[in-house]
């Protein structure tokens, strides 16, 4: 079948004719319809965090079942589905507890390293599989705990890009935050991550959604998907602005969807007392957040980190899909642009300009 493969890192994405194998135990073999391109599989292409070169990456991936292991017993050929990048056994502690991205032991996700692996390149040689799904391809092997099965009316590109964007942001709100109806929220960052917070505020019915961003064109699109008010905090003092919009006293929920110090900061001062800080973003790995314990002790503000949506994703995607197409969740804004496989470079040139949301390919010609 058709990849495109990172060779190594920082040489981008060449085409190349690799393997597939047959599905065992409880994978599936997806015939993919849509595949979105998120920045961390840009971050994995061009340093070394997870996933090392000859690899095949891509984890927003949606398409048709072809063919299915012994042991799978939720999917059958023919079946639409969608991923997500959560590897999760559903058996252990966390899984239990419903906390399947805390998960302990996620092997079984993987084949093991005695077994044949997923991909290999024509010389016959491994290939890596990205975040266990290895979507830049025209076929994908997943083991089905990171599969949900899809409406046959579903759009493809659409239940793609819930997989991780939608599901990350959502997820922050709905899950993490458990904001209810009309309760306040600021969402820092309205990036491709940021407005789908935004979504999710408005799926939970939030009262003033405040989205600060330092781009214009940004909070044009968050006001288009929900946003009551916004702040250029490259023009205004943000804290400042949040404040006087509510009445002096700040928000109970933060979202940092852009996760560098200043923003950090920025969101903790925002909050009213009792309020939590929700970091999502990873803008830098070394920026620090520091806080006094005294004062803590009298504000009582938290700090949670909140990873994919922190929850349960087969139900979380279910729920994202119905509430697609209920028309109560915008995803046709998120998916900017249509590509083929063979432009997943032009694909993420095409993404740096902020007014493009995802960018997904639909075409595996
Ligand atoms: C990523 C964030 C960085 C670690 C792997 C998963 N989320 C989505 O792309
Ligand atoms: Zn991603």
């Amino acid at each position: 079948m058709k990849a495109m493969v990172v060779r190594e890192l920082g040489g981008g994405w060449v085409e190349e004719d690799i393997h597939i194998a047959d599905p065992i135990g409880q994978e599936v073999l997806v015939e993919l319809k849509a595949s979105g391109l998120c920045g961390s599989d840009q971050m994995e292409m061009s340093q070394e965090v997870q996933y090392p070169p000859p690899a095949v990456l891509g984890h927003e991936i949606a398409g048709v079942v072809t063919a299915v292991g012994p042991n799978v017993t939720e999917f059958a050929v023919g079946d639409h589905v969608a991923a997500c990048l959560v590897q999760f056994c559903g058996k252990c502690e966390r899984c239990l507890d419903g906390e399947p991205g805390l998960c302990r032991s996620p092997e079984p996700t993987v084949r093991g390293e005695d077994e044949e692996p997923r991909l290999k390149d024509a010389d016959g040689k491994p290939l890596t599989q990205g975040m266990a799904l290895g979507g830049f391809a025209q076929q994908s092997l997943v083991h089905e705990n990171m599969l949900v099965k899809l409406p046959k009316d579903m759009p493809f590109a659409q239940a793609a890009v819930i997989g991780c964007g939608v599901i990350t942001g959502t997820g922050a709100v709905l899950n993490a935050a458990k904001v209810r109806a009309g309760e306040d929220v600021v969402i820092i960052g309205a990036g491709g991550v940021g407005l789908n917070a935004v979504s999710g505020a408005v799926l939970a019915s939030a009262g003033k959604i405040i989205s600060v961003d330092v781009n214009a064109a940004s909070l044009e699109a968050a006001k288009k998907f929900g946003a009551t008010h916004t702040i250029n905090s490259a023009e205004v003092d943000p804290v400042a602005a949040v404040k006087e919009l509510t009445g002096g006293f700040g928000v109970k929920y933060v979202f940092d969807v852009v996760g560098i110090g200043a923003t950090a900061r920025q969101g903790y001062d925002m909050l009213d007392n009792g309020g939590t800080l929700y970091q999502i973003g990873m803008g830098s790995p070394t920026d620090t957040l520091n806080t006094v314990p005294l004062e803590n002790a009298f504000a009582r503000k938290g700090i949670q980190g909140v990873f994919l949506g922190s929850g349960v994703p087969k139900r979380d995607m279910a729920m994202l899909v119905e509430q697609y197409q209920a028309g109560r969740l915008n995803l046709d804004d998120i998916v900017s642009g249509e590509i083929k496989l063979s432009q997943v470079n032009e694909g993420y040139q095409m993404i740096r300009d902020p007014k493009v949301n995802r960018v997904v390919i639909t075409d595996f010609s």
